[in-house]
This record gives C-alpha cells, sequence and structure tokens, in this order.
C-alpha cells in the first residue's frame, strides 16, 4: 500500500498554507486513528498555519539562495525547487520517515510558472510517484475572481495547465468562499450559475464553495476530503491493508 499525498497548488495568497492547516487540525478532530503531517515545500515560507513535520527550510531557503546566487525573489525560488528535485535524495529520506497508508499535505510555492512553465513540479510529481507515494494535485481557486469573468478564466485556464503538465488526479477547490457571503459583487448566484456550466468538466472535479480556512468550514473541508481521498482511492488502499494483514497473521498462527 501506498502513501497517499495531497500536493496543494494554487496562485500565491489563494490558502494553500491555511488549507494545510486547516485540513490537518480537521483530520486530527474527525478521524484521530489516521496518521497526516504536513510537509512544507515552499522555501520562501515566513508565517506558517501549521507545524510541518518536513520542511524543505532546513535543506535550502529562497533567502540563502538570493544571496548565494544573487538573485531575484522569485529567480530563487525557481533555483530552490530545481535543487529540490536535483537532490531528490533529501526528499525521499525525509518521507522514509512515513510509513503506508500515511496521509501527507504538500504545501508548496504560489508561483504557477513552476507548475505552468518549468518542469520542477512535474519532476516532482514523477519522482514521488516512484517512491510509492500516490498523488493527488488540489488546486486552489479564489473563490473572489468569480466576480471578474477574465480573472475566473485565467485562473481556471492555470487550472487546466497544471492538470495536464501534472498528469496526476486533481480536484480544484474555490477557496475564501466565506468572503462571497458578504454580499459583494459576483457573490454567491454568480458562483451557482457558473457551476451550473460546463466549467468543472474543463477545470476538473471542482468542490463547490469549500470555505477551507475558517473554523465554521468543517463541512466544507468534509466534502474536499472526500473528493479527495475518492480520486487517490484511500479507503480501498487501507480495506487492502486490513486484509492482507489479516492473511499474514492466518498465515503466521
Ligand atoms: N476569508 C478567508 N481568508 C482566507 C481563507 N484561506 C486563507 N485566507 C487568508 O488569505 C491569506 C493568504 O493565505 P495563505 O494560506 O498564506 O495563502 P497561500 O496560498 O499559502 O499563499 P502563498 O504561500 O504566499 O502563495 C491569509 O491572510 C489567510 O488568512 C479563507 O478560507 N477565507
Ligand atoms: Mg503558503
Amino acid at each position: 500500500m501506498p502513501r497517499f499525498a495531497q500536493l496543494v497548488l494554487g496562485p500565491a495568497g489563494t490558502g494553500k498554507s491555511t488549507y494545510c492547516g486547516a485540513l490537518y487540525n480537521h483530520i486530527k478532530a474527525t478521524d484521530p486513528h489516521r496518521p497526516v503531517h504536513v510537509v512544507n515545500l515552499d522555501p520562501a515560507a515566513t508565517d506558517l498555519a501549521y507545524a510541518p513535520t518536513v520542511d524543505i527550510r532546513t535543506f535550502v531557503t529562497a533567502e540563502g539562495a538570493a544571496e548565494a546566487h544573487g538573485l531575484g525573489p522569485n529567480g530563487a525560488l525557481v533555483w530552490c525547487m530545481e535543487h529540490l528535485v536535483a537532490h531528490p535524495e533529501w526528499l525521499e529520506d525525509q518521507l522514509d520517515a512515513f510509513i503506508d497508508g500515511d496521509t501527507l499535505l504538500l504545501d508548496v510555492p504560489g508561483q504557477i510558472e513552476l507548475y505552468t512553465v518549468h518542469d520542477c513540479m512535474a519532476t516532482l510529481a514523477t519522482q514521488l510517484a516512484s517512491w510509492d507515494v500516490r498523488l493527488c494535485a488540489v488546486f486552489l481557486m479564489d473563490a473572489q475572481f468569480l466576480g471578474d469573468g477574465a480573472k475566473f478564466l485565467g485562473a481556471a485556464l492555470a487550472a487546466l495547465a497544471t492538470m495536464v503538465r501534472l498528469a496526476v488526479p486533481h480536484v480544484s477547490i474555490l477557496s475564501k468562499a466565506d468572503l462571497l457571503a458578504a454580499g459583494r459583487p459576483g457573490g454567491r448566484t454568480k458562483l451557482e450559475e457558473l457551476l451550473e456550466m460546463d466549467i468543472p468538466s474543463l477545470v476538473g472535479e471542482m468542490v463547490a464553495a469549500a470555505t477551507v480556512g475558517r473554523p465554521a468550514a468543517a463541512d466544507s473541508l468534509a466534502t474536499v476530503l472526500l473528493h479527495v481521498d475518492m480520486a487517490l482511492q484511500y479507503h480501498e488502499g487501507l480495506e487492502v491493508r486490513v486484509a492482507r494483514d489479516g492473511d499474514e497473521e492466518g498465515e503466521g498462527g
């Protein structure tokens, strides 16, 4: 049985780190026997909403890369991610601490060119698969983009480009949906209109109105987890483990 991982992607500030922290807390509260860990893969992260079990900043930091190589913030980030996949033994060693059936939430930087233009994120997906980590991409889009057709289309196309490039199961999430409820232009009516169209088939399975970062969001988090677990075939994997353990016990006894 593999380890299971969510690769949490999306443009800067869409709530990836908040999602990782909120989903970690949600799983701990609702399914305490399910092992879950957050892995920070953002070398420029400052204030994280969780305590990472594995942290890329112990291996490489964007600040260090900028100083050492005379790079700007964006170049330093790209350098760090390319360094990560060029030296896969570091991450492989870190992930060796996790056992079959563990759930990993991988929090990555928001520079979408890392997924859509550069090779590093696709290479990372391939490396994870070769280490028997079953991966689902979770792409966050800010629900406030719904108020502007051009912004929403841009985000949807970025999600599509990422889905095609990574070639792993993909779930798109509208984050910060609580802000739509505040009576802003492009609020819930717009959301309902858009979800009635065929957009979900364009951007992958879209989880509607997931308000991921707020305490009242337990229902949304449960919905998101259900969709991602289905994409990962998480429960089928666990059933196989129970059957195999039973078989082995039977053989040994
Ligand atoms: N209202 C609201 N705010 C949120 C939600 N999720 C995140 N935020 C806020 O959005 C801001 C950015 O959240 P982060 O989790 O840091 O976003 P990120 O995608 O990790 O950002 P980068 O790592 O910089 O790309 C923070 O101020 C969060 O508190 C949400 O569901 N609702
Ligand atoms: Mg972040």
